[in-house]
Protein backbone atom coordinates (compact mmCIF):
# COMPACT_ATOMS: atom_id res chain seq x y z
CA UNK A 1 0.00 0.00 0.00
CA UNK A 2 1.29 3.83 -1.10
CA UNK A 3 -0.51 6.41 0.99
CA UNK A 4 -1.01 9.23 -0.83
CA UNK A 5 -2.25 12.88 -0.22
CA UNK A 6 -4.45 14.92 -2.39
CA UNK A 7 -3.24 18.48 -3.00
CA UNK A 8 -5.10 20.83 -5.19
CA UNK A 9 -1.93 22.91 -6.07
CA UNK A 10 0.23 26.18 -5.64
CA UNK A 11 -2.23 29.16 -4.54
CA UNK A 12 -4.97 26.44 -5.37
CA UNK A 13 -4.93 24.78 -1.04
CA UNK A 14 -4.89 26.13 2.26
CA UNK A 15 -2.01 23.32 2.78
CA UNK A 16 1.83 23.77 1.62
CA UNK A 17 3.42 20.74 0.66
CA UNK A 18 6.18 21.36 3.47
CA UNK A 19 3.59 20.64 5.94
CA UNK A 20 1.97 17.37 4.09
CA UNK A 21 5.79 16.64 3.92
CA UNK A 22 5.70 16.23 7.85
CA UNK A 23 2.85 13.90 8.05
CA UNK A 24 4.19 10.35 8.89
CA UNK A 25 4.03 7.44 5.94
CA UNK A 26 2.72 9.77 3.14
CA UNK A 27 5.17 9.54 -0.42
CA UNK A 28 2.90 10.55 -3.02
CA UNK A 29 0.65 13.22 -4.03
CA UNK A 30 -2.62 12.63 -5.27
CA UNK A 31 -2.85 15.94 -7.86
CA UNK A 32 -4.55 17.71 -10.89
CA UNK A 33 -4.85 20.31 -13.61
CA UNK A 34 -7.60 21.64 -11.80
CA UNK A 35 -7.85 24.81 -14.56
CA UNK A 36 -8.24 22.68 -16.89
CA UNK A 37 -12.05 22.39 -18.43
CA UNK A 38 -12.91 18.72 -19.69
CA UNK A 39 -11.84 17.54 -22.68
CA UNK A 40 -8.61 19.99 -22.53
CA UNK A 41 -5.78 17.97 -23.20
CA UNK A 42 -2.79 18.15 -20.50
CA UNK A 43 0.08 20.03 -21.88
CA UNK A 44 3.64 18.04 -20.91
CA UNK A 45 5.18 21.51 -19.84
CA UNK A 46 2.14 22.43 -17.65
CA UNK A 47 2.69 18.66 -16.28
CA UNK A 48 6.43 19.35 -15.49
CA UNK A 49 5.72 22.59 -13.64
CA UNK A 50 3.46 20.32 -10.88
CA UNK A 51 6.72 17.58 -11.19
CA UNK A 52 9.25 19.78 -10.33
CA UNK A 53 7.12 21.71 -7.67
CA UNK A 54 6.73 17.77 -6.26
CA UNK A 55 10.11 16.96 -7.09
CA UNK A 56 11.48 19.49 -4.40
CA UNK A 57 9.77 16.95 -1.73
CA UNK A 58 10.61 14.09 -2.81
CA UNK A 59 7.00 13.10 -3.45
CA UNK A 60 6.07 10.73 -6.54
CA UNK A 61 3.19 12.12 -8.82
CA UNK A 62 2.00 8.59 -9.26
CA UNK A 63 -2.01 9.28 -9.40
CA UNK A 64 -4.71 12.10 -10.84
CA UNK A 65 -7.56 13.05 -9.57
CA UNK A 66 -9.06 13.42 -11.88
CA UNK A 67 -8.82 13.83 -15.49
CA UNK A 68 -13.00 14.93 -16.07
CA UNK A 69 -14.56 12.98 -19.01
CA UNK A 70 -16.28 15.61 -21.36
CA UNK A 71 -19.97 15.61 -21.35
CA UNK A 72 -19.80 14.65 -24.93
CA UNK A 73 -18.54 11.67 -24.12
CA UNK A 74 -20.89 11.10 -21.28
CA UNK A 75 -23.76 11.63 -23.67
CA UNK A 76 -22.73 10.28 -27.25
CA UNK A 77 -22.45 13.83 -28.16
CA UNK A 78 -21.67 14.80 -31.89
CA UNK A 79 -17.62 15.27 -30.46
CA UNK A 80 -17.32 12.65 -28.39
CA UNK A 81 -14.78 10.99 -30.74
CA UNK A 82 -12.64 13.91 -30.93
CA UNK A 83 -12.54 14.37 -26.79
CA UNK A 84 -11.81 10.54 -26.45
CA UNK A 85 -8.67 11.38 -29.19
CA UNK A 86 -7.80 14.28 -26.37
CA UNK A 87 -7.85 12.08 -23.58
CA UNK A 88 -5.89 9.56 -24.98
CA UNK A 89 -3.34 12.23 -25.87
CA UNK A 90 -3.72 13.88 -22.08
CA UNK A 91 -2.68 10.08 -21.25
CA UNK A 92 0.10 9.59 -23.49
CA UNK A 93 1.70 13.00 -21.30
CA UNK A 94 1.00 12.13 -17.99
CA UNK A 95 2.89 8.49 -18.85
CA UNK A 96 5.86 10.80 -19.80
CA UNK A 97 5.75 11.66 -15.92
CA UNK A 98 5.54 8.46 -14.34
CA UNK A 99 1.59 8.68 -14.10
CA UNK A 100 -0.08 5.37 -12.95
CA UNK A 101 -3.47 5.67 -12.02
CA UNK A 102 -6.13 7.94 -13.34
CA UNK A 103 -9.28 8.70 -11.54
CA UNK A 104 -12.20 9.86 -12.89
CA UNK A 105 -15.71 9.78 -12.63
CA UNK A 106 -19.15 9.49 -15.09
CA UNK A 107 -21.36 10.91 -13.22
CA UNK A 108 -24.17 12.97 -15.38
CA UNK A 109 -23.86 16.72 -14.39
CA UNK A 110 -23.12 16.44 -10.45
CA UNK A 111 -20.11 15.12 -9.43
CA UNK A 112 -20.53 14.16 -4.83
CA UNK A 113 -22.99 15.54 -3.94
CA UNK A 114 -23.81 17.26 -0.47
CA UNK A 115 -26.76 19.52 0.89
CA UNK A 116 -24.12 21.19 3.94
CA UNK A 117 -20.42 21.50 3.58
CA UNK A 118 -19.91 22.99 7.02
CA UNK A 119 -22.26 20.91 9.18
CA UNK A 120 -22.13 21.14 13.17
CA UNK A 121 -21.04 18.16 14.46
CA UNK A 122 -21.46 17.29 18.59
CA UNK A 123 -17.54 17.77 19.10
CA UNK A 124 -17.81 21.43 17.66
CA UNK A 125 -16.21 20.77 14.73
CA UNK A 126 -18.08 20.95 11.47
CA UNK A 127 -18.44 18.12 8.31
CA UNK A 128 -19.81 17.90 5.03
CA UNK A 129 -23.59 16.30 5.43
CA UNK A 130 -26.44 15.04 2.76
CA UNK A 131 -30.33 16.17 4.03
CA UNK A 132 -32.19 13.61 1.73
CA UNK A 133 -35.38 15.79 1.74
CA UNK A 134 -33.13 19.20 0.14
CA UNK A 135 -32.37 17.09 -2.66
CA UNK A 136 -35.80 17.04 -4.49
CA UNK A 137 -35.78 20.90 -4.70
CA UNK A 138 -34.07 22.97 -7.24
CA UNK A 139 -30.75 21.91 -8.85
CA UNK A 140 -30.11 24.98 -9.72
CA UNK A 141 -30.94 26.85 -6.35
CA UNK A 142 -28.60 23.53 -4.21
CA UNK A 143 -25.66 24.40 -7.49
CA UNK A 144 -25.69 28.39 -6.30
CA UNK A 145 -25.85 27.26 -2.85
CA UNK A 146 -22.61 25.11 -2.90
CA UNK A 147 -21.10 27.31 -5.32
CA UNK A 148 -21.07 30.03 -2.85
CA UNK A 149 -20.12 27.77 -0.07
CA UNK A 150 -16.90 27.03 -1.29
CA UNK A 151 -15.51 29.68 0.25
CA UNK A 152 -13.60 30.90 -3.24
CA UNK A 153 -12.12 27.55 -4.16
CA UNK A 154 -12.57 25.96 -7.19
CA UNK A 155 -14.37 22.55 -5.95
CA UNK A 156 -13.93 19.90 -9.06
CA UNK A 157 -17.28 18.45 -10.65
CA UNK A 158 -18.94 21.98 -9.74
CA UNK A 159 -16.93 24.10 -11.74
CA UNK A 160 -18.90 27.49 -12.36
CA UNK A 161 -18.58 27.82 -16.30
CA UNK A 162 -20.16 24.41 -16.08
CA UNK A 163 -22.77 25.08 -14.00
CA UNK A 164 -23.95 28.21 -14.96
CA UNK A 165 -25.30 26.34 -18.15
CA UNK A 166 -27.05 23.27 -15.52
CA UNK A 167 -30.45 24.00 -18.04
CA UNK A 168 -28.07 23.04 -20.87
CA UNK A 169 -26.44 20.48 -18.72
CA UNK A 170 -30.23 18.37 -18.29
CA UNK A 171 -31.04 18.97 -22.06
CA UNK A 172 -27.96 17.03 -22.96
CA UNK A 173 -29.01 14.26 -20.20
CA UNK A 174 -32.71 14.42 -20.96
CA UNK A 175 -32.39 11.07 -23.37
CA UNK A 176 -29.88 9.28 -21.31
CA UNK A 177 -31.14 6.78 -19.27
CA UNK A 178 -29.07 4.34 -17.13
CA UNK A 179 -28.76 1.89 -20.38
CA UNK A 180 -27.50 4.44 -22.63
CA UNK A 181 -24.85 5.80 -19.57
CA UNK A 182 -23.63 2.01 -19.43
CA UNK A 183 -22.81 2.11 -23.16
CA UNK A 184 -21.41 5.18 -23.30
CA UNK A 185 -18.93 4.46 -20.63
CA UNK A 186 -18.24 0.80 -22.13
CA UNK A 187 -17.04 2.46 -25.62
CA UNK A 188 -15.01 5.54 -23.35
CA UNK A 189 -13.13 2.25 -22.25
CA UNK A 190 -12.71 0.33 -25.34
CA UNK A 191 -11.71 3.36 -27.02
CA UNK A 192 -8.94 4.21 -24.28
CA UNK A 193 -7.93 0.97 -23.28
CA UNK A 194 -5.18 0.28 -25.91
CA UNK A 195 -3.65 3.32 -25.19
CA UNK A 196 -3.77 2.54 -21.36
CA UNK A 197 -2.19 -0.54 -21.83
CA UNK A 198 0.87 0.91 -23.94
CA UNK A 199 1.20 3.57 -21.14
CA UNK A 200 0.96 1.74 -18.19
CA UNK A 201 -1.94 3.58 -16.91
CA UNK A 202 -4.96 2.49 -14.78
CA UNK A 203 -8.48 3.92 -15.48
CA UNK A 204 -9.91 4.38 -12.07
CA UNK A 205 -13.46 4.82 -11.93
CA UNK A 206 -14.95 7.08 -8.78
CA UNK A 207 -18.17 5.38 -7.52
CA UNK A 208 -21.04 7.77 -8.02
CA UNK A 209 -21.48 9.92 -4.49
CA UNK A 210 -24.10 9.47 -3.21
CA UNK A 211 -24.70 6.01 -4.78
CA UNK A 212 -28.48 6.30 -5.96
CA UNK A 213 -29.80 8.81 -8.76
CA UNK A 214 -30.62 12.42 -8.04
CA UNK A 215 -32.51 14.89 -9.81
CA UNK A 216 -34.03 12.49 -12.04
CA UNK A 217 -30.41 11.70 -13.69
CA UNK A 218 -29.30 8.30 -13.95
CA UNK A 219 -26.29 6.94 -11.73
CA UNK A 220 -24.15 3.92 -12.34
CA UNK A 221 -21.65 2.93 -9.76
CA UNK A 222 -23.81 2.25 -6.49
CA UNK A 223 -23.41 -0.79 -5.18
CA UNK A 224 -21.77 -4.71 -5.45
CA UNK A 225 -23.53 -5.47 -8.36
CA UNK A 226 -22.66 -2.56 -10.30
CA UNK A 227 -19.49 -3.07 -9.55
CA UNK A 228 -19.35 -6.31 -10.64
CA UNK A 229 -20.82 -5.09 -14.38
CA UNK A 230 -18.70 -2.77 -14.66
CA UNK A 231 -15.62 -4.72 -14.34
CA UNK A 232 -16.74 -7.47 -16.23
CA UNK A 233 -18.35 -5.13 -19.29
CA UNK A 234 -14.39 -4.53 -19.89
CA UNK A 235 -12.46 -7.21 -18.70
CA UNK A 236 -9.19 -5.45 -18.95
CA UNK A 237 -6.34 -5.43 -16.04
CA UNK A 238 -6.27 -1.28 -16.87
CA UNK A 239 -9.92 -0.99 -16.35
CA UNK A 240 -10.07 -0.54 -12.94
CA UNK A 241 -11.62 1.41 -9.54
CA UNK A 242 -11.41 4.27 -7.04
CA UNK A 243 -12.86 2.23 -4.42
CA UNK A 244 -14.56 5.24 -2.24
CA UNK A 245 -15.39 3.53 1.30
CA UNK A 246 -17.56 6.73 2.15
CA UNK A 247 -19.34 6.60 -1.13
CA UNK A 248 -20.66 3.23 -1.46
CA UNK A 249 -21.14 3.42 2.62
CA UNK A 250 -23.36 6.12 2.64
CA UNK A 251 -25.79 3.57 1.40
CA UNK A 252 -25.73 1.45 4.27
CA UNK A 253 -27.34 -2.13 2.09
CA UNK A 254 -23.28 -1.84 0.78
CA UNK A 255 -21.11 -3.81 2.79
CA UNK A 256 -17.93 -1.85 1.31
CA UNK A 257 -15.55 -4.18 3.02
CA UNK A 258 -17.41 -7.61 1.11
CA UNK A 259 -16.82 -5.33 -2.18
CA UNK A 260 -13.32 -4.77 -1.38
CA UNK A 261 -12.85 -8.50 -0.55
CA UNK A 262 -14.01 -9.14 -3.86
CA UNK A 263 -12.15 -7.15 -6.46
CA UNK A 264 -9.19 -6.54 -4.45
CA UNK A 265 -6.96 -6.88 -7.33
CA UNK A 266 -8.90 -4.16 -9.67
CA UNK A 267 -8.91 -1.46 -6.91
CA UNK A 268 -5.78 0.76 -8.06
CA UNK A 269 -6.73 3.33 -5.86
CA UNK A 270 -8.66 3.47 -2.13
CA UNK A 271 -10.28 6.41 -0.50
CA UNK A 272 -10.85 6.16 3.02
CA UNK A 273 -13.77 7.88 3.97
CA UNK A 274 -16.10 7.77 7.03
CA UNK A 275 -19.78 7.95 7.26
CA UNK A 276 -22.62 8.45 10.22
CA UNK A 277 -26.02 7.33 8.60
CA UNK A 278 -29.46 8.74 10.20
CA UNK A 279 -32.78 6.89 9.84
CA UNK A 280 -34.44 9.48 7.53
CA UNK A 281 -31.87 8.72 4.55
CA UNK A 282 -29.40 11.66 5.65
CA UNK A 283 -25.88 10.73 6.25
CA UNK A 284 -23.42 13.08 7.57
CA UNK A 285 -19.07 12.42 7.49
CA UNK A 286 -17.35 11.64 10.37
CA UNK A 287 -13.68 10.99 11.52
CA UNK A 288 -11.92 7.47 10.09
CA UNK A 289 -12.24 6.43 13.46
CA UNK A 290 -14.34 3.24 13.16
CA UNK A 291 -16.45 3.33 16.02
CA UNK A 292 -17.79 7.34 14.50
CA UNK A 293 -19.19 6.03 11.48
CA UNK A 294 -20.86 3.02 9.90
CA UNK A 295 -18.94 2.33 7.06
CA UNK A 296 -16.62 -0.68 8.73
CA UNK A 297 -13.22 1.87 8.49
CA UNK A 298 -11.25 -1.43 10.24
CA UNK A 299 -12.53 -4.38 8.00
CA UNK A 300 -11.87 -2.28 5.25
CA UNK A 301 -8.87 -1.64 6.08
CA UNK A 302 -8.02 -5.65 7.09
CA UNK A 303 -10.07 -6.73 3.38
CA UNK A 304 -7.02 -4.59 1.83
CA UNK A 305 -4.41 -6.00 4.19
CA UNK A 306 -5.69 -9.88 3.61
CA UNK A 307 -5.81 -8.56 -0.18
CA UNK A 308 -2.46 -8.16 -0.49
CA UNK A 309 -3.66 -4.42 -1.51
CA UNK A 310 -0.39 -2.83 -3.43
CA UNK A 311 -2.10 0.17 -4.98
CA UNK A 312 -2.41 3.33 -3.76
CA UNK A 313 -4.74 5.24 -0.80
CA UNK A 314 -5.37 8.40 0.55
CA UNK A 315 -7.63 9.72 3.78
CA UNK A 316 -11.00 11.19 2.04
CA UNK A 317 -12.78 14.13 3.60
CA UNK A 318 -12.22 14.82 7.30
CA UNK A 319 -13.76 16.92 9.38
CA UNK A 320 -13.07 20.53 9.73
CA UNK A 321 -11.10 20.77 13.27
CA UNK A 322 -9.39 23.25 15.60
CA UNK A 323 -10.57 26.54 13.83
CA UNK A 324 -9.00 25.71 10.17
CA UNK A 325 -9.72 27.49 7.18
CA UNK A 326 -9.84 24.90 4.60
CA UNK A 327 -11.38 23.82 1.04
CA UNK A 328 -14.50 21.76 2.38
CA UNK A 329 -13.67 17.87 3.50
CA UNK A 330 -10.11 18.68 2.72
CA UNK A 331 -8.07 20.21 5.54
CA UNK A 332 -4.74 18.91 7.19
CA UNK A 333 -5.67 18.31 10.44
CA UNK A 334 -8.31 15.59 10.60
CA UNK A 335 -6.85 13.96 7.06
CA UNK A 336 -3.58 13.82 8.78
CA UNK A 337 -4.99 12.43 11.84
CA UNK A 338 -6.72 10.06 9.66
CA UNK A 339 -3.71 8.66 8.15
CA UNK A 340 -2.28 7.94 11.35
CA UNK A 341 -5.55 5.99 12.15
CA UNK A 342 -5.05 4.21 9.13
CA UNK A 343 -0.87 3.36 9.10
CA UNK A 344 -1.68 2.78 12.96
CA UNK A 345 -4.63 -0.23 12.03
CA UNK A 346 -2.02 -1.48 9.14
CA UNK A 347 1.32 -1.36 10.76
CA UNK A 348 -0.45 -4.23 13.75
CA UNK A 349 -1.68 -6.05 10.96
CA UNK A 350 1.82 -6.34 9.15
CA UNK A 351 3.57 -6.50 12.34
CA UNK A 352 1.02 -9.70 13.38
CA UNK A 353 1.98 -11.04 10.23
CA UNK A 354 5.96 -10.78 11.12
CA UNK A 355 6.22 -8.25 8.04
CA UNK A 356 7.65 -5.76 10.29
C1 LIG B 1 -14.79 14.29 -3.71
C2 LIG B 1 -14.03 13.41 -4.60
C3 LIG B 1 -14.63 13.40 -5.99
C4 LIG B 1 -13.72 12.64 -6.94
C5 LIG B 1 -14.26 12.57 -8.34
C6 LIG B 1 -13.40 11.71 -9.20
O1 LIG B 1 -14.26 14.75 -2.75
O2 LIG B 1 -13.92 12.15 -4.09
O3 LIG B 1 -14.79 14.72 -6.44
O4 LIG B 1 -12.47 13.27 -6.98
O5 LIG B 1 -15.54 12.07 -8.35
O6 LIG B 1 -13.59 12.05 -10.53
Amino acid sequence: MKMSFRWYGTGNDSISLSQIKQIPGVTEIVWALHEKQPGEIWEKKEIAKVKSELDEYGFGMSVVESVNVHDDIKTAGKNRDLYIENYKQTLKNLAEFGVKVVCYNFMPVFDWTRTDLFHPLPDGSTALFYEKSKIRQDPAEMAEYILKETKGYTMPGWEPERLANLKQLFELYKDVDKEKLWANLKYFLEAIMPTCRECDIKMAIHPDDPPWDIFGLPRLLVDEAAVGRFLSMVDDPYNCLTLCSGSLGSNPENNVAEIVRKYCGRIAFAHIRNVKHFENGDFSETSHRDCDGDVGILDIIKAYHDGGFDGYIRPDHGRHIWNEKCRPGYGLYDRALGIMYILGAWDMLDKQEGRI
